[in-house]
């Protein structure tokens, strides 16, 4: 019987790294160099420092400490411009019949995610009420693969960590959900995501019965 579920946000629930690359894209085109959809893969699921320093890295730029901050500050408030449109048709296929089937069952839910925007986010696309607990960049010090934002969400439901069931579609995050001894299921390709218990395109994939079978 699994009592806790926790899912990761973006490439889960909402596809925002179209709107993270937006924004380090601009930052870069000011630093003067170009980033690519493909270098933004290396984004996913990573904390906003450490794409800031990859960026820096990928251009070859040297920054101050005074630098860093102000740009990470900049590409967040450009972030947070490309967010403020957000709205509920922006959630991803099936997620809402997911949630629904949760809920139905008293089931306790909650996000894990590396995000310090994720509670506005959710706001924005009408889901925050689903969470019963939200644990994302402003808890946790260790960034995926550590367990630690997945222990605590846990820990927030009152669920033991081999009782939880975690949606990621990072990498990183199945390997975090993994040692947590928690059950891995990767939303995305599963040729990347191969560490994963369970692997799913995406969730229109993911049938009733199998999630009966989770919870049976
Ligand atoms: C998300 C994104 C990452 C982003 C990180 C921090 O992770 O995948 O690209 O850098 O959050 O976001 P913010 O700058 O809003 O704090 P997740 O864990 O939700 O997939
Ligand atoms: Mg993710």
């Amino acid at each position: 019987t699994k009592t806790g579920f926790i899912f990761d946000l973006d490439g889960v629930i909402v596809d925002t790294a179209k709107y993270h690359y937006l924004a380090w894209r601009n930052l870069a085109e000011e630093l003067g160099f170009e980033f690519t959809e493909e270098q933004n893969e290396l984004f996913k699921g990573v904390s906003r420092k450490r794409c800031l320093e990859i960026l820096l890295d990928i251009g070859n730029v040297e920054a101050s400490q005074e630098d860093f901050d102000r740009w990470m500050v900049e590409k967040n408030e450009d972030y947070l411009r490309y967010i403020e449109k957000m709205n509920a048709s922006e959630i991803l296929p099936d997620v809402t019949r997911v949630l629904e089937f949760l809920k139905e069952r008293n089931i306790p839910i909650a996000l894990g995610s590396a995000s310090k925007n994720a509670r506005p986010i959710l706001e924005k696309v009408e889901l925050l009420h689903y969470f019963d607990a939200i644990v994302d960049g402003n808890n946790v010090t260790k960034a995926k693969p550590d367990p630690e934002v997945f222990l605590i969400a846990a820990d927030k439901l009152g669920a033991s960590p081999e009782n939880c069931v975690v949606f990621e579609d990072a990498v990183a995050g199945i390997e975090a959900a993994n040692t947590a001894k928690m059950v891995s299921i990767g939303i995305g390709d599963d040729k990347v995501l191969s560490e994963a218990h369970h692997n799913f395109k995406d969730f229109t994939e993911m049938d009733t019965e199998f999630l009966e079978g989770l919870i049976k």
